[in-house]
């Protein structure tokens, strides 16, 4: 059975918070009914992304929320995270899969259709796909893929795809008529004014 029992999917990134810090921004999002927290924060010291994993790992158990790691296997593991997500550079599926049971959920990232295909094939839980639409930091992520790339991509794999990178509560419901699963991303939620109302915002937003 496919462990993935989320469709909205809350990236982190300490840098776009308004005010209070990550944890305290994290826990507005989960008590506004986020049920899956990634845990991304790039160029952090291993020691303290260790220390905040540990944090997360008991905010998101109190909220009974799901708590991924991105990249670090070894980090998710040892806070006892519910699984990693992987990206270009991490290490593969097929060789995280060696070290983790099936129970464990992998996330990949991927912005064609033919990765998504493979990401399945190698074994992944579920794959973001994306950017949908211009992002914030668009040089980072490559050029918006658009609806038309995630409706291919949702048609060609079975496991879950969640659409990322610019979405907005506008923009939610055409995500989820594209075919997506669900729906993952940072600022519409991080970077609010109000963290809880934007995080409630999607949740009611129906089928989410
Ligand atoms: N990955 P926002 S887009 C982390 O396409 C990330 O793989 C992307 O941030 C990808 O929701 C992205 O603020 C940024 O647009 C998403």
């Amino acid at each position: 059975m496919n462990p993935v029992d989320f469709n909205l999917l809350l990236i982190t990134d300490r840098h776009v918070v308004r005010t209070g810090g990550l944890i305290a921004a994290v826990e507005q999002a989960l008590s506004g009914g986020v049920r899956c927290v990634q845990l991304r924060e790039k160029e952090m010291p291993v020691r303290e992304l260790l220390a905040l994993a540990h944090e997360m790992r008991e905010l998101t158990s109190r909220y009974n929320a799901r708590l991924i790691i991105n990249d670090r296997v070894d980090v998710a593991i040892a806070v006892g995270a519910d699984g990693v997500h992987l990206g270009g550079e991490s290490m593969p599926v097929r060789a995280v899969r060696k070290i983790t049971g099936t129970s464990f959920i992998v996330g990949v990232s991927t912005h064609a259709p033919a990765e998504a295909v493979q990401a399945e094939a190698d074994g992944a839980d579920y794959v973001t796909f994306g950017p949908v639409y211009a992002t914030p930091s668009k040089m980072k992520y490559g050029p918006p893929v658009g609806l038309n790339a995630l409706r291919e991509c949702c048609k060609k794999v079975k496991i879950p795809a969640l659409g990322l990178g610019g979405i907005k509560k506008e923009s939610a419901r055409e995500v989820l008529d594209a075919g997506a699963y669900g729906i993952a991303m940072i600022s519409a939620i991080l970077a609010a004014e109000d963290v809880r109302k934007a995080a409630e915002g999607f949740c009611k937003f129906s089928p989410l």
